[in-house]
Protein backbone atom coordinates (compact mmCIF):
# COMPACT_ATOMS: atom_id res chain seq x y z
CA UNK A 1 0.00 0.00 0.00
CA UNK A 2 3.14 1.99 -0.24
CA UNK A 3 3.72 4.85 -2.79
CA UNK A 4 6.35 7.63 -3.59
CA UNK A 5 5.38 10.78 -1.39
CA UNK A 6 7.01 14.23 -1.19
CA UNK A 7 5.78 16.08 1.47
CA UNK A 8 7.64 17.05 4.45
CA UNK A 9 7.65 19.11 7.85
CA UNK A 10 8.40 22.30 5.71
CA UNK A 11 9.93 24.82 7.97
CA UNK A 12 10.22 22.47 10.82
CA UNK A 13 11.29 19.36 9.13
CA UNK A 14 15.00 19.19 10.45
CA UNK A 15 14.20 19.37 13.91
CA UNK A 16 11.32 17.16 13.42
CA UNK A 17 14.06 14.65 11.78
CA UNK A 18 16.43 15.37 14.57
CA UNK A 19 13.37 14.53 16.92
CA UNK A 20 12.65 11.42 15.82
CA UNK A 21 15.74 9.75 15.44
CA UNK A 22 16.17 10.90 19.42
CA UNK A 23 13.17 9.38 20.48
CA UNK A 24 13.73 6.49 18.74
CA UNK A 25 17.21 5.66 21.03
CA UNK A 26 14.99 6.99 24.21
CA UNK A 27 12.29 4.63 23.45
CA UNK A 28 14.70 1.34 22.55
CA UNK A 29 16.18 1.92 26.38
CA UNK A 30 12.98 1.49 28.42
CA UNK A 31 12.96 -1.82 28.57
CA UNK A 32 9.19 -2.10 27.65
CA UNK A 33 9.31 -4.48 25.10
CA UNK A 34 8.93 -8.22 23.96
CA UNK A 35 6.99 -11.19 23.30
CA UNK A 36 3.87 -11.95 25.82
CA UNK A 37 5.75 -13.77 28.41
CA UNK A 38 3.60 -16.01 31.24
CA UNK A 39 5.30 -17.88 34.36
CA UNK A 40 4.96 -21.53 34.70
CA UNK A 41 1.84 -20.71 36.79
CA UNK A 42 0.53 -19.33 33.53
CA UNK A 43 0.64 -16.00 35.30
CA UNK A 44 1.38 -12.98 32.99
CA UNK A 45 4.71 -12.52 33.48
CA UNK A 46 5.79 -9.94 36.22
CA UNK A 47 8.64 -8.07 34.61
CA UNK A 48 5.79 -6.67 31.28
CA UNK A 49 3.41 -5.88 34.26
CA UNK A 50 6.37 -3.97 36.32
CA UNK A 51 7.49 -2.36 33.02
CA UNK A 52 3.72 -1.17 31.68
CA UNK A 53 3.91 0.23 35.23
CA UNK A 54 6.78 2.37 35.14
CA UNK A 55 5.86 3.74 31.61
CA UNK A 56 2.63 3.39 30.99
CA UNK A 57 2.85 1.51 27.57
CA UNK A 58 4.32 -2.11 26.71
CA UNK A 59 5.00 -3.70 23.05
CA UNK A 60 4.65 -6.95 22.79
CA UNK A 61 6.17 -8.18 19.86
CA UNK A 62 5.02 -10.61 17.29
CA UNK A 63 1.46 -11.01 18.72
CA UNK A 64 -0.28 -11.58 15.51
CA UNK A 65 0.66 -13.95 12.47
CA UNK A 66 0.86 -13.87 9.11
CA UNK A 67 -2.44 -15.63 8.03
CA UNK A 68 -3.95 -13.16 10.64
CA UNK A 69 -2.22 -10.58 9.35
CA UNK A 70 -3.66 -11.32 5.92
CA UNK A 71 -6.79 -11.71 6.94
CA UNK A 72 -6.59 -8.06 8.43
CA UNK A 73 -5.34 -7.10 5.01
CA UNK A 74 -8.30 -7.78 2.88
CA UNK A 75 -10.45 -6.75 5.91
CA UNK A 76 -9.11 -3.12 5.56
CA UNK A 77 -8.66 -2.93 1.91
CA UNK A 78 -12.31 -4.04 1.83
CA UNK A 79 -13.11 -1.01 4.21
CA UNK A 80 -11.05 1.84 2.47
CA UNK A 81 -12.74 0.72 -0.79
CA UNK A 82 -16.23 1.11 1.00
CA UNK A 83 -15.68 4.45 2.13
CA UNK A 84 -18.20 7.23 0.85
CA UNK A 85 -16.44 8.64 -2.07
CA UNK A 86 -16.02 12.02 -0.77
CA UNK A 87 -17.45 13.37 2.82
CA UNK A 88 -21.13 13.20 3.33
CA UNK A 89 -21.60 11.02 0.34
CA UNK A 90 -24.04 7.99 0.70
CA UNK A 91 -22.51 5.54 -1.42
CA UNK A 92 -18.67 4.55 -2.32
CA UNK A 93 -16.41 5.47 -5.17
CA UNK A 94 -18.15 2.77 -7.32
CA UNK A 95 -21.78 3.84 -6.32
CA UNK A 96 -22.44 1.18 -4.21
CA UNK A 97 -23.92 2.16 -0.47
CA UNK A 98 -20.89 3.45 1.29
CA UNK A 99 -19.54 1.69 4.77
CA UNK A 100 -21.23 4.17 7.77
CA UNK A 101 -24.52 5.64 5.69
CA UNK A 102 -26.88 5.50 7.75
CA UNK A 103 -25.94 4.44 10.82
CA UNK A 104 -26.75 5.59 14.21
CA UNK A 105 -23.37 5.72 16.22
CA UNK A 106 -20.85 7.49 15.34
CA UNK A 107 -18.75 5.72 12.87
CA UNK A 108 -16.62 7.72 10.34
CA UNK A 109 -14.00 10.65 11.13
CA UNK A 110 -12.85 13.01 8.75
CA UNK A 111 -9.83 15.25 8.17
CA UNK A 112 -7.74 17.56 6.14
CA UNK A 113 -4.79 15.91 5.00
CA UNK A 114 -2.07 16.05 7.72
CA UNK A 115 -4.35 18.70 9.52
CA UNK A 116 -5.00 18.26 13.07
CA UNK A 117 -9.12 18.30 13.75
CA UNK A 118 -8.73 18.46 17.59
CA UNK A 119 -6.29 20.12 18.79
CA UNK A 120 -6.74 23.75 19.98
CA UNK A 121 -10.69 22.87 19.71
CA UNK A 122 -13.56 22.44 22.59
CA UNK A 123 -14.03 18.84 20.82
CA UNK A 124 -13.93 15.47 22.85
CA UNK A 125 -14.18 18.25 26.30
CA UNK A 126 -11.43 20.13 25.03
CA UNK A 127 -8.45 17.54 25.84
CA UNK A 128 -6.41 18.54 23.18
CA UNK A 129 -5.83 21.81 24.16
CA UNK A 130 -2.48 22.61 21.71
CA UNK A 131 -2.85 22.52 18.13
CA UNK A 132 0.06 20.29 15.94
CA UNK A 133 2.22 22.00 13.38
CA UNK A 134 0.32 20.84 10.20
CA UNK A 135 2.48 20.32 7.20
CA UNK A 136 1.59 21.24 3.65
CA UNK A 137 -0.51 18.64 1.59
CA UNK A 138 0.38 18.07 -1.89
CA UNK A 139 -1.93 19.70 -4.19
CA UNK A 140 -3.40 16.52 -5.36
CA UNK A 141 -4.52 15.30 -2.08
CA UNK A 142 -8.35 15.23 -1.61
CA UNK A 143 -9.62 17.35 0.37
CA UNK A 144 -10.86 15.65 3.20
CA UNK A 145 -9.49 11.50 4.23
CA UNK A 146 -11.01 9.24 7.18
CA UNK A 147 -8.84 9.15 9.73
CA UNK A 148 -10.53 7.60 12.60
CA UNK A 149 -13.33 4.25 12.40
CA UNK A 150 -15.13 3.82 15.75
CA UNK A 151 -16.93 0.83 15.94
CA UNK A 152 -14.53 -1.12 14.19
CA UNK A 153 -15.76 -4.72 15.02
CA UNK A 154 -19.01 -4.56 13.52
CA UNK A 155 -16.93 -3.84 9.97
CA UNK A 156 -14.06 -6.83 10.40
CA UNK A 157 -14.56 -9.69 11.77
CA UNK A 158 -10.54 -10.16 11.86
CA UNK A 159 -10.46 -6.84 14.23
CA UNK A 160 -13.48 -9.19 15.58
CA UNK A 161 -10.81 -11.83 16.26
CA UNK A 162 -7.73 -9.91 17.62
CA UNK A 163 -10.24 -8.48 20.10
CA UNK A 164 -10.75 -12.34 20.91
CA UNK A 165 -6.91 -12.75 21.40
CA UNK A 166 -6.18 -15.15 24.04
CA UNK A 167 -2.73 -13.81 25.02
CA UNK A 168 -4.25 -10.38 25.05
CA UNK A 169 -7.19 -11.15 27.12
CA UNK A 170 -5.00 -12.44 29.81
CA UNK A 171 -2.94 -9.28 29.73
CA UNK A 172 -6.06 -7.44 30.37
CA UNK A 173 -6.70 -9.69 33.03
CA UNK A 174 -3.85 -8.92 34.73
CA UNK A 175 -3.91 -5.46 34.41
CA UNK A 176 -7.55 -4.72 34.95
CA UNK A 177 -8.88 -7.74 36.96
CA UNK A 178 -10.60 -10.85 35.61
CA UNK A 179 -13.83 -9.12 35.50
CA UNK A 180 -12.54 -6.76 32.87
CA UNK A 181 -15.26 -4.93 31.20
CA UNK A 182 -14.69 -3.02 27.67
CA UNK A 183 -13.93 0.33 26.44
CA UNK A 184 -14.38 1.10 22.60
CA UNK A 185 -12.71 -0.15 19.75
CA UNK A 186 -11.29 1.85 16.58
CA UNK A 187 -9.26 1.87 13.65
CA UNK A 188 -6.56 4.83 12.94
CA UNK A 189 -5.33 5.07 9.78
CA UNK A 190 -2.73 7.17 9.22
CA UNK A 191 -1.98 7.19 4.81
CA UNK A 192 1.51 8.23 4.07
CA UNK A 193 1.17 12.32 3.15
CA UNK A 194 -2.04 12.41 4.32
CA UNK A 195 -2.67 11.38 7.17
CA UNK A 196 -4.19 13.70 10.36
CA UNK A 197 -2.22 14.20 13.41
CA UNK A 198 -3.65 13.56 17.12
CA UNK A 199 -2.65 16.37 19.36
CA UNK A 200 -1.07 15.93 22.78
CA UNK A 201 -3.97 14.78 24.96
CA UNK A 202 -4.75 12.32 27.85
CA UNK A 203 -7.90 10.26 28.20
CA UNK A 204 -10.08 9.83 30.78
CA UNK A 205 -13.01 11.67 31.79
CA UNK A 206 -14.61 10.65 34.91
CA UNK A 207 -12.28 9.58 37.39
CA UNK A 208 -9.78 12.38 37.87
CA UNK A 209 -11.36 13.97 41.40
CA UNK A 210 -11.78 10.05 42.59
CA UNK A 211 -10.62 10.21 46.06
CA UNK A 212 -9.48 6.53 44.90
CA UNK A 213 -7.86 7.59 41.56
CA UNK A 214 -4.90 5.87 40.49
CA UNK A 215 -2.44 4.98 37.62
CA UNK A 216 -5.30 2.54 36.17
CA UNK A 217 -8.11 4.44 36.81
CA UNK A 218 -9.25 4.90 33.28
CA UNK A 219 -7.85 1.81 31.75
CA UNK A 220 -5.53 0.85 28.85
CA UNK A 221 -6.38 0.48 24.81
CA UNK A 222 -4.42 -2.26 22.80
CA UNK A 223 -3.30 -1.07 19.26
CA UNK A 224 -2.36 -3.69 17.04
CA UNK A 225 -0.50 -2.80 14.25
CA UNK A 226 -1.13 -4.54 10.56
CA UNK A 227 1.74 -2.48 8.65
CA UNK A 228 3.59 -1.65 12.40
CA UNK A 229 4.36 1.91 12.71
CA UNK A 230 7.39 4.16 13.25
CA UNK A 231 8.40 7.31 14.98
CA UNK A 232 7.06 9.22 11.99
CA UNK A 233 3.81 8.08 11.82
CA UNK A 234 3.59 5.92 15.32
CA UNK A 235 1.75 7.35 18.74
CA UNK A 236 4.29 8.98 21.36
CA UNK A 237 3.95 8.87 24.67
CA UNK A 238 5.17 10.76 27.96
CA UNK A 239 6.33 7.94 29.60
CA UNK A 240 5.11 7.89 33.35
CA UNK A 241 2.86 10.41 32.79
CA UNK A 242 -0.15 8.25 33.43
CA UNK A 243 0.64 8.00 37.43
CA UNK A 244 -0.05 11.97 37.37
CA UNK A 245 -3.42 13.72 38.64
CA UNK A 246 -2.78 16.47 36.94
CA UNK A 247 -0.73 17.42 34.26
CA UNK A 248 -0.78 21.04 32.00
CA UNK A 249 -0.21 20.41 28.42
CA UNK A 250 -0.11 24.20 26.97
CA UNK A 251 3.12 24.36 30.05
CA UNK A 252 4.73 21.36 28.39
CA UNK A 253 4.66 22.43 25.08
CA UNK A 254 5.54 26.23 25.92
CA UNK A 255 8.66 24.91 27.83
CA UNK A 256 9.26 22.77 24.88
CA UNK A 257 9.05 25.59 22.13
CA UNK A 258 7.34 24.00 20.16
CA UNK A 259 4.98 20.34 19.98
CA UNK A 260 8.30 18.28 20.63
CA UNK A 261 8.12 17.21 23.91
CA UNK A 262 11.33 16.27 24.87
CA UNK A 263 10.54 13.47 27.44
CA UNK A 264 8.23 11.76 24.84
CA UNK A 265 8.91 8.70 22.78
CA UNK A 266 7.76 7.00 20.22
CA UNK A 267 5.98 3.38 20.12
CA UNK A 268 7.69 1.64 17.20
CA UNK A 269 6.27 -1.86 16.30
CA UNK A 270 6.69 -4.09 13.06
CA UNK A 271 3.74 -5.65 11.89
CA UNK A 272 1.62 -7.92 14.01
CA UNK A 273 3.35 -5.98 17.17
CA UNK A 274 0.30 -5.08 19.94
CA UNK A 275 1.08 -2.01 21.92
CA UNK A 276 -0.52 -1.07 25.40
CA UNK A 277 -1.17 2.28 26.51
CA UNK A 278 -2.55 3.27 29.08
CA UNK A 279 -5.18 6.16 28.62
CA UNK A 280 -4.61 8.52 31.37
CA UNK A 281 -0.35 8.74 29.64
CA UNK A 282 -0.12 12.03 27.48
CA UNK A 283 -0.16 10.95 24.34
CA UNK A 284 -0.48 12.32 20.42
CA UNK A 285 0.69 11.32 16.93
CA UNK A 286 2.58 13.50 14.56
CA UNK A 287 0.65 14.24 10.69
CA UNK A 288 2.35 11.34 8.70
CA UNK A 289 4.19 13.11 6.08
CA UNK A 290 6.40 9.57 6.07
CA UNK A 291 6.03 6.69 3.15
CA UNK A 292 4.50 4.32 5.26
CA UNK A 293 0.88 3.78 6.41
CA UNK A 294 -0.11 3.31 9.74
CA UNK A 295 -3.50 1.16 10.25
CA UNK A 296 -3.99 0.70 14.07
CA UNK A 297 -6.44 -1.23 15.69
CA UNK A 298 -7.52 -0.01 18.87
CA UNK A 299 -9.49 -2.01 21.49
CA UNK A 300 -9.37 -0.86 25.14
CA UNK A 301 -10.37 -2.08 28.91
CA UNK A 302 -11.51 -1.04 31.75
CA UNK A 303 -11.38 -2.23 35.66
CA UNK A 304 -15.06 -3.50 36.67
CA UNK A 305 -15.15 -0.97 39.30
CA UNK A 306 -14.05 1.85 37.28
CA UNK A 307 -17.70 1.64 35.27
CA UNK A 308 -20.54 0.26 37.68
CA UNK A 309 -22.83 3.00 38.87
CA UNK A 310 -20.47 5.55 37.09
CA UNK A 311 -22.02 8.17 35.03
CA UNK A 312 -20.22 7.67 31.68
CA UNK A 313 -18.54 10.44 30.15
CA UNK A 314 -20.68 11.09 27.29
CA UNK A 315 -18.19 11.76 24.98
CA UNK A 316 -18.60 8.13 22.85
CA UNK A 317 -22.40 8.08 23.49
CA UNK A 318 -25.43 9.46 25.72
CA UNK A 319 -23.95 9.60 28.97
CA UNK A 320 -25.94 7.45 31.47
CA UNK A 321 -25.29 5.71 34.89
CA UNK A 322 -23.39 1.81 33.92
CA UNK A 323 -25.52 -0.81 35.47
CA UNK A 324 -24.75 -4.42 35.36
CA UNK A 325 -27.23 -4.81 32.74
CA UNK A 326 -25.35 -2.41 30.91
CA UNK A 327 -21.90 -3.76 30.98
CA UNK A 328 -23.23 -7.52 30.23
CA UNK A 329 -24.86 -6.24 27.04
CA UNK A 330 -21.83 -4.30 25.92
CA UNK A 331 -19.67 -7.20 26.74
CA UNK A 332 -21.47 -9.71 25.09
CA UNK A 333 -18.83 -8.78 22.25
CA UNK A 334 -16.02 -10.25 24.18
CA UNK A 335 -17.78 -13.53 24.02
CA UNK A 336 -18.74 -13.24 20.34
CA UNK A 337 -14.59 -12.33 19.77
CA UNK A 338 -13.64 -15.70 21.65
CA UNK A 339 -15.82 -17.64 19.46
CA UNK A 340 -15.27 -15.95 16.04
CA UNK A 341 -11.71 -16.49 16.76
CA UNK A 342 -12.25 -20.28 18.27
CA UNK A 343 -14.09 -21.00 14.41
CA UNK A 344 -10.74 -19.13 12.28
CA UNK A 345 -7.93 -20.88 14.91
CA UNK A 346 -9.13 -23.91 16.23
CA UNK A 347 -5.92 -25.01 17.26
CA UNK A 348 -5.29 -22.31 19.87
CA UNK A 349 -6.20 -22.75 23.12
CA UNK A 350 -9.44 -20.38 23.64
CA UNK A 351 -9.28 -17.62 26.18
CA UNK A 352 -12.16 -18.23 29.16
CA UNK A 353 -13.67 -14.73 30.21
CA UNK A 354 -14.35 -15.46 34.14
CA UNK A 355 -18.00 -13.12 33.80
CA UNK A 356 -18.94 -15.37 30.75
CA UNK A 357 -18.27 -18.67 32.59
CA UNK A 358 -21.82 -19.66 32.97
CA UNK A 359 -22.88 -18.22 29.60
CA UNK A 360 -23.02 -19.12 25.65
CA UNK A 361 -21.76 -17.08 23.44
CA UNK A 362 -21.94 -18.13 19.17
CA UNK A 363 -20.66 -16.02 16.63
CA UNK A 364 -23.95 -16.61 13.98
CA UNK A 365 -26.13 -14.47 11.81
CA UNK A 366 -28.00 -12.81 14.40
CA UNK A 367 -24.76 -12.25 16.04
CA UNK A 368 -23.81 -10.53 13.34
CA UNK A 369 -26.88 -8.42 12.96
CA UNK A 370 -26.76 -7.65 16.68
CA UNK A 371 -23.25 -5.79 16.41
CA UNK A 372 -24.71 -2.96 14.37
CA UNK A 373 -24.30 0.14 15.92
CA UNK A 374 -23.51 -1.99 18.67
CA UNK A 375 -20.69 0.97 19.79
CA UNK A 376 -23.76 2.88 21.34
CA UNK A 377 -23.36 0.81 23.96
CA UNK A 378 -19.64 1.72 24.65
CA UNK A 379 -18.47 2.48 27.87
CA UNK A 380 -16.93 5.74 28.16
CA UNK A 381 -15.42 7.24 31.31
O1 LIG B 1 -3.42 6.28 16.99
C1 LIG B 1 -3.32 7.48 17.21
O2 LIG B 1 -2.70 8.25 16.47
C2 LIG B 1 -3.93 8.09 18.46
C3 LIG B 1 -4.43 7.07 19.43
C4 LIG B 1 -5.06 7.68 20.62
O3 LIG B 1 -5.03 8.85 20.84
C5 LIG B 1 -5.73 6.84 21.58
O4 LIG B 1 -5.78 5.62 21.42
O5 LIG B 1 -6.26 7.40 22.56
Amino acid sequence: MNKPITVDYGPEEAAMRAYLQDGERRAYALGNRGPIRFTDNGAVHPDILEAYWRCGFYVFEGVLGQAELADIEADIQDILDRLPAEKGSAVDAKGRPALGSGMKAPSLFWAKPLSDPFGGTALAGGRHPVKMFEPQAASDAPKEVVYLILGSLQFSEAALRVYGHPELLAVAAAVNGEDFVPFNEALFIKEPGRGASVAWHRDGLTHWDSPDWDEGSHGFNFMGQLYGCTPANGVWVVPGSHKLRRVDIPAMVAAAGSERLPDAVPIICKPGDVAMTNRQAVHGSFANTSQDWRVTLNFGFHRRRSVLGVLGGGLHNAATVYDADRIKERARVIGYAIDSRKRRFPAETSYRHAPHADETYRWDADAKAGMRDYNLLDLSI
